[in-house]
């Protein structure tokens, strides 16, 4: 069979005013441009998965509108994330209506499989590993079943696991590379809709798996920058330290998310700084703990506020940036949040800083809360899913409060010194090994 894979590229955000201003500021559209490039690592996972006698070809969207002719497949797959799902509905239909055979996977039609169901002849739910052999024999007998389920455990075992076909990539214009090292993370957040939400444990990827991975990446894309596309990479010191020093080997640049965790290993943070990881991304959420109750089960995210000026300096001072983010519209947020978190931004010494809207994504804890206490804006918003526009009722504001407040953060943050004073005040804490001065620090972190 010919198989079409296809990838929804692009960053979103769907309020006018939220995109002119992401347009024009230079903090915030920097990363906006870089991150909008990057390759769908579920797509060639799936290609990988793909029994060799089937012809395989991976297509960004993008390339879809400008091709010359439109394609033809017998079987096509395609990706979902919630904020694009009604663009890939209309990319099944096309497909569809040209006779072809479609079967969406990824983290959305996870969740509501029996939505995708209007759109595509074939659901994979969870991961595509474990059952994708499956679905393209049955696509290739013509038997085709409506829901598949893939694996949510020891996705990287023998058998299950198949790596991903990163020479799909050679001679496109990539620069970044996603590989996986974990799927899923066990702090399980109230709101995260990532890979935790098709996994039922924490998966590690064995540290000669992700090497090899790396090694196969770097052969198709001319000195990648890699981002670790994890939901938390290291939370096992054990694994982390044995992973980081082969890493040292590589001579790669690399991009992460992890917790604050990571700043607790003095032996581990240096190991980072020398396995060439040039940033981290931690989710401080809100600079006060008393903001953070409720938010993962185990109340860790409020037990860690306290540390969180600490961990700037603990991974900065080695050259490790930070780029703390924020999450505004927390139930205990007021108006009166964004000017703290704007103080303990500025004091903090954050080298970069993402603020995002608390989102309810489909099939999170966080949706099932605010549907149940009648929160929510409307029923379905999916286009709105994209992190930066308001889909809830906030406890302590207005939608509008909330809307301006963020606005009024990504004016103040983002604006061009504010931006030079930020990346000026990391290369001199890096060149120093030294922490920001205590003085020029406003609020710190503080755990009230
Ligand atoms: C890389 C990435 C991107 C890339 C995607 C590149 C691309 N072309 O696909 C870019 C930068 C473009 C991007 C953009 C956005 N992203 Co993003 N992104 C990620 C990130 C960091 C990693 C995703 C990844 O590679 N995972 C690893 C792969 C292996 O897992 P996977 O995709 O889930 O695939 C597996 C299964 O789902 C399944 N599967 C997936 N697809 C298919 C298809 C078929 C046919 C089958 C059978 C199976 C299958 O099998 C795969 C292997 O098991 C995650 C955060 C994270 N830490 O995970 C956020 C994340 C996915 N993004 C998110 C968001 C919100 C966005 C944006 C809306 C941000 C914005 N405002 O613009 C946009 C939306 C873009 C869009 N097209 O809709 C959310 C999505 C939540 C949700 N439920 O929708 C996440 C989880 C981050 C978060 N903060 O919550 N993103």
């Amino acid at each position: 069979m010919k198989i079409g894979l296809i990838a929804m590229s692009g960053v979103r955000v769907k309020s006018a005013e939220l995109a002119e201003l992401g347009v024009t500021l230079p903090g915030f559209i920097r990363r906006g441009k870089v991150i909008a490039s990057l390759p769908s690592l579920g797509l060639l996972t799936v290609a990988g998965l793909t029994p060799a006698e089937h012809e395989v070809s991976y297509i960004e969207v993008a390339d879809l509108v400008n091709a010359p002719a439109f394609p033809d497949f017998d079987l096509v797959g395609i990706s979902s994330m919630t904020a694009q799902i009604h663009e890939a509905y209309k990319l099944a239909d096309l497909f569809r209506g040209r006779g072809a055979r479609v079967v969406m996977g990824g983290l959305h039609v996870s969740q509501l499989p029996e939505e995708a169901l209007g759109h595509a002849d074939a659901v994979v739910r969870f991961g595509a590993e474990g059952v994708w052999p499956r679905v393209v024999r049955d696509a290739a007998e013509g038997r085709l079943e409506r829901i598949y389920e893939g694996a949510r455990n020891d996705v990287f075992a023998p058998g299950i696991y198949a790596r991903p076909r990163f020479d799909l990539l050679a001679g496109r214009e990539y620069n970044r590379v996603t590989v996986q090292t974990s799927r899923g993370c066990p702090r399980g957040c109230e709101f995260c809709a990532a890979s935790l939400r098709i996994t039922s444990q924490f998966n590690q990827k064995p540290v000669e798996l992700v090497i090899e991975e790396i090694r196969a990446a770097k052969q198709q894309v001319k000195r990648p920058f890699f981002e670790f596309a994890d939901d938390n990479t290291f939370l096992n010191a054990r694994w982390s330290k044995e992973f980081l020093r082969r890493l040292r080997a590589e001579e790669i640049h690399y991009f992460t998310e992890t917790d604050v965790s990571v700043a607790e290993d003095g032996e581990l943070c240096d190991l980072l700084a020398e396995s060439g990881c040039r940033q981290v991304l931690i989710g401080l959420e809100s600079p006060r703990g008393n903001d953070l109750e409720g938010m993962d089960p185990a109340g860790w995210k409020r037990r860690k506020a306290p540390r969180y000026r600490a961990v700037m300096d603990a991974l900065q001072g080695r050259g490790v940036s930070v780029n703390g983010c924020f999450i505004l519209g927390l139930d205990s947020h007021t108006p009166e949040t964004f000017g703290e978190v704007l103080e303990f931004v500025r004091g903090s010494g954050l080298a970069e800083v993402q603020y995002t809207v608390l989102t309810p994504f489909p099939g999170t804890p966080l949706y099932g809360r605010l549907k149940a206490e009648g929160r929510l804006l409307k029923e379905e918003f999916w286009d709105s899913c994209t992190l930066f526009d308001v889909n809830f009722r906030p406890k302590n504001m207005s939608v509008g409060e909330l809307e301006e407040g963020l606005k009024w953060l990504f004016r103040e943050t983002y604006s061009r010194e504010e931006t030079k004073t930020r990346a000026r005040g990391f290369l001199a804490q890096a060149r120093g090994g030294r922490t920001v001065e205590a003085g020029a620090a406003g609020l710190g972190a503080r755990g009230d």
